[in-house]
């Protein structure tokens, strides 16, 4: 049985990830791979159960130690018990964010010391990173106004100075790791897809399996 493979979908608020999971997944399947969609904090119950601890708003400030290790208590469940099995058994992974998200969140937004997330990283789930990440890019005033309307998490009701430290951390990440592409999301939504598809087909056309 050949491996699956990890695609993940980061961004910050509003840039499209949920918006464009349905495209990415029709573009595998149209290649015959079989598709596991799933989302991050979350994607298991125990891992749901902590999304909504980390995305409640509060009046106790979260300590960002307690911020991080709490979103990889629910990676690491998720990871052994969903992730890692359906890789294994041949399907290709499609997440919404991943350790990618805690680099720019708690590294970047909050000041959590980055080697301290790339060791956690390895505890969480040693040896595993995505094939492939699609990084949707917009400035945080693009994207803001296109959730506007809705009732805002504890992230989104942060300053914009921490949306700024969020995207510059993203943008570290996808000029170090090879795997990151980046794809310009402050666009029209057919722009934005059209680049989303050239994208997949090409790491499809690349990949070296048999
Ligand atoms: N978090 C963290 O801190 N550390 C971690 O390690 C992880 C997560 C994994 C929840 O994530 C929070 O968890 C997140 C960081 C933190 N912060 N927050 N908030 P989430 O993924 O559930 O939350 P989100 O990023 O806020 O989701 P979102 O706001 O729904 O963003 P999106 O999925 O990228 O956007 P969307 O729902 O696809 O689109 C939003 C609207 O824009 C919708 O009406 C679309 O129709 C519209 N849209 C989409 N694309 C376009 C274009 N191109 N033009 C115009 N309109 C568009």
């Amino acid at each position: 049985m050949t491996r699956g493979r990890f695609i993940t979908i980061e961004g910050g608020e509003g840039v499209g990830k949920t918006t464009n999971v349905d495209l990415v997944r029709q573009v595998l399947e149209e290649h015959g791979c079989d598709v596991l969609t799933t989302r991050e904090p979350g994607g298991t119950p125990l891992a749901e159960e902590i999304r909504a601890v980390l995305l409640g708003p509060r009046d106790e400030v979260v300590d960002p130690m307690a911020e991080t290790l709490l979103v990889f208590a629910a990676r690491a469940q998720h990871v052994a018990t969903v992730i890692e099995p359906a890789l294994i058994a041949g399907r290709w992974v499609l997440c919404e964010r991943f350790t990618d998200s805690t680099f720019a969140y708690q590294a970047g937004g909050r000041g959590v010391d980055a080697q301290v997330v790339a060791q956690l990283a390895e505890y969480a789930h040693p040896g595993l990173w995505p094939d492939l990440t699609l990084y949707l890019d917009a400035p945080p005033e693009a994207a803001m106004p296109r959730i506007a309307k809705r009732s805002l998490d504890r992230f989104e009701r942060e300053r914009q100075a921490f949306f700024e430290r969020v995207r510059q951390a993203y943008a570290t990440r996808a000029r170090d790791e090879l795997q990151i592409v980046r794809i310009d999301a402050g666009r029209e939504l057919a722009a934005v897809q059209r680049d989303i598809v050239g994208a997949v087909k090409r790491f499809l056309v690349a990949r070296d399996d048999p």
